[in-house]
């Protein structure tokens, strides 16, 4: 893939020697899918359906069952709309515990979606493979040392506190990023373990969310991975009225789009009608 920052210790080296699997995943030549594992009691989208461990597991075994290629486990929301409680790094992590282990054990690399740079190394060390962090470095300041230390590829996701209508979200979104590589790459992460995720819904006005999917070919100057989770956000409301949990057409539009785009990720709900859909629209782009 793209250049490697020098490693920073035997250890680091010996863990660039095999691929890892998200780099597997990419190499493959087609959108990896990450299927969405909220086991909060808040999530916006799903908010306590699966706060009960044993359903949280048996959602996932039906998520890697319908095709996702990694789990994104998290156990705070992150609701960019209000109405989400903070909880502290022990109740996320006395939330994952039960969970992680047999969500580890389906096979798929797991994504941590924790802003909690303690949360991360906990969830890391137990078997996660990926850290998931919604500031992208900037949050935690810890964040940082804990991927680098672990030699683990982490999606540094594009946030702001509030939206503001005024500005250009993709210069915002771009200057976010360099300074969240800025960042990486003092700490020792290899600019290889790092997927840039524009973030959409967070910070940002249901038309600035739009405007990043319709112009997220800029963010390829950057070179790196970009997953986008567009799934079943407020904009799809903004554009065609629907509750959360009736807005697949809305998030499979924007995923579909997303990937034409240039996302080697996309982050859903929905895992089986995405994999229907990203299938489909392959199968007639490479018609011949
Ligand atoms: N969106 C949510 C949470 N984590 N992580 C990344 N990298 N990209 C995203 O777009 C993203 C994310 C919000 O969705 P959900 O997990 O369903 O809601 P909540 O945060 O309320 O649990």
């Amino acid at each position: 893939m793209k250049e490697i920052d020098p490693p920073t210790s035997k250890a680091t080296r010996a863990a660039d020697a095999a691929p890892h699997p998200l780099a597997r995943l990419l190499a493959l030549g087609r959108p990896a899918v990450m299927g969405v594992l909220n086991v909060t009691p808040d999530s916006f989208s799903d908010g306590g359906r699966f706060f009960d461990p044993e359903r949280a597991v048996d959602h996932a075994r039906a998520l890697v069952a319908d095709g996702a290629d990694i789990l994104d486990i998290g156990a705070e929301s992150t609701r960019p709309y209000g109405g989400a409680v903070a909880v502290s790094a022990e109740e996320e992590m006395r939330r994952l515990e039960p969970i992680l282990p047999a969500v580890v054990a389906l096979g798929v690399p797991v994504s941590i979606d924790t802003m909690k740079a303690e949360v991360a190394a906990w969830a890391l060390d137990a078997g996660a493979a990926i850290a998931n962090d919604v500031w992208g470095l900037q949050h935690d300041r810890d964040m940082a040392r804990v991927v680098a230390e672990r030699s683990v590829p982490v999606i540094v996701m594009h946030n702001r506190e509030a939206a503001d209508p005024a500005i250009d979200i993709m210069a915002e979104i771009a200057a976010f990023f360099s300074r969240s590589l800025a960042i990486a790459k003092r700490a020792g992460i290899a600019r290889s373990n790092i997927v840039l995720d524009p973030g959409i819904g967070f910070g940002k006005t249901p038309e600035q969310s739009i405007l990043a999917l319709s112009q997220l070919e800029a963010l390829k100057s950057f070179d790196l991975p970009i997953l986008v989770g567009a799934s079943r956000k407020r904009f799809i409301d903004s554009v065609s009225p629907a509750p959360p949990d009736r807005r697949i057409g809305g998030s499979i539009a924007s995923h579909l789009i997303a990937v034409a785009k240039g996302a080697a990720i996309v982050r859903v709900h929905d895992v089986a009608e995405t994999v229907q859909a990203l299938r489909v629209a392959a199968a007639i782009e490479n018609a011949t």
